[in-house]
């Protein structure tokens, strides 16, 4: 058995072959995990558990019924943060604290979306602050499905531009913000996803042997990270 970690999946109505890959993954490699972490960014954009999106019901469904074999858990990533309670209770997956340990089969493993990490990336910081907010989020989820998808969109060109006038290395992590947040767990591995720079990089932390491991995104086919007792390596899925 073995735990498998995807993240940055970025479900849309726009990438139907890449929900087919997920689909498919669901119903085949993924009944063989002992769990299934999802890093954040499984979804474009989730506007709110009462407004699902047509297009995201077969893989919800897909998700309740894996979870009946597989423990699923699942963090926020910078799209999919208005997951709440009733996102649980519809795709029987767990959602985790944005700074989570585990124990990887002996080694203690903090998981991350990864966009903390990016703080070089001041006015994403900015942005985050003011989308974190719980009175910005409550008033968000009182406006109708119409408003809510409209603002998405109009979030979403912004951030395009934004993004495109940004230097590349902004937007990648800190290695002082790694350290400090591995440091105060009391970890020497660290998994997470957002950066769409899938590597495993090696480093000293406190003197001692330090990983980070970056996990892909589903852009142009599916992946996931598989971890046994022998160590953590990549499979493509498709
Ligand atoms: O998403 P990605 O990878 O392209 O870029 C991210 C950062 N951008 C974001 C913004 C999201 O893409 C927007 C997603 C909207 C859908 C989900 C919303 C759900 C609820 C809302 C609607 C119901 O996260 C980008 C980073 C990049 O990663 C790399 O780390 O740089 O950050 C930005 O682009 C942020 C800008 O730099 C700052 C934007 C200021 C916007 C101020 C908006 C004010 C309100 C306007 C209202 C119309």
């Amino acid at each position: 058995m073995a735990i498998q970690l995807i993240s940055d999946l970025h479900l849309s109505q726009e990438r139907p072959d890449i929900n087919d890959i997920f689909l498919r993954y669901l119903k085949g490699p993924a009944q063989q995990a002992e769990a299934l972490y999802i890093l954040g960014d499984l979804f474009e954009a989730w506007l709110g558990d009462d407004m699902v999106l047509p297009e995201y019901q077969p893989l919800i469904s897909a998700l309740k019924t894996l979870s009946e074999n597989v423990p699923l858990y699942i963090m926020y990533g910078n799209r999919d943060f208005l997951m709440r309670e009733g996102f649980e209770e519809m795709t029987g997956c767990k959602l985790l604290d944005e700074e989570t340990v585990i124990d990887l089969y002996g080694t203690p493993t903090l998981l991350m979306h990864g966009d903390t990490l990016c703080t070089d990336d001041v006015a994403y910081q900015e942005f985050r602050k003011m989308v974190r907010n719980p009175a910005w989020q409550d008033d968000l989820l009182s406006k109708t499905p119409e408003e809510r998808l409209a603002l998405a969109r109009k979030l979403r060109e912004i951030s395009k531009t934004e993004t495109q006038g940004k230097q590349e290395a902004i937007m990648d992590v800190n290695q002082q913000a790694v350290e400090d947040v591995m440091q105060s767990h009391r970890v020497q591995q660290l998994i997470h996803g957002h950066t769409h720079r899938p590597a495993q990089h090696d480093f000293s932390l406190a003197g001692q042997p330090a990983h980070r491991i970056v996990l892909s995104d589903w852009y142009q086919s599916g992946s996931m990270l598989v971890c046994d007792e022998t160590g953590c390596h990549t499979e493509k899925l498709s």
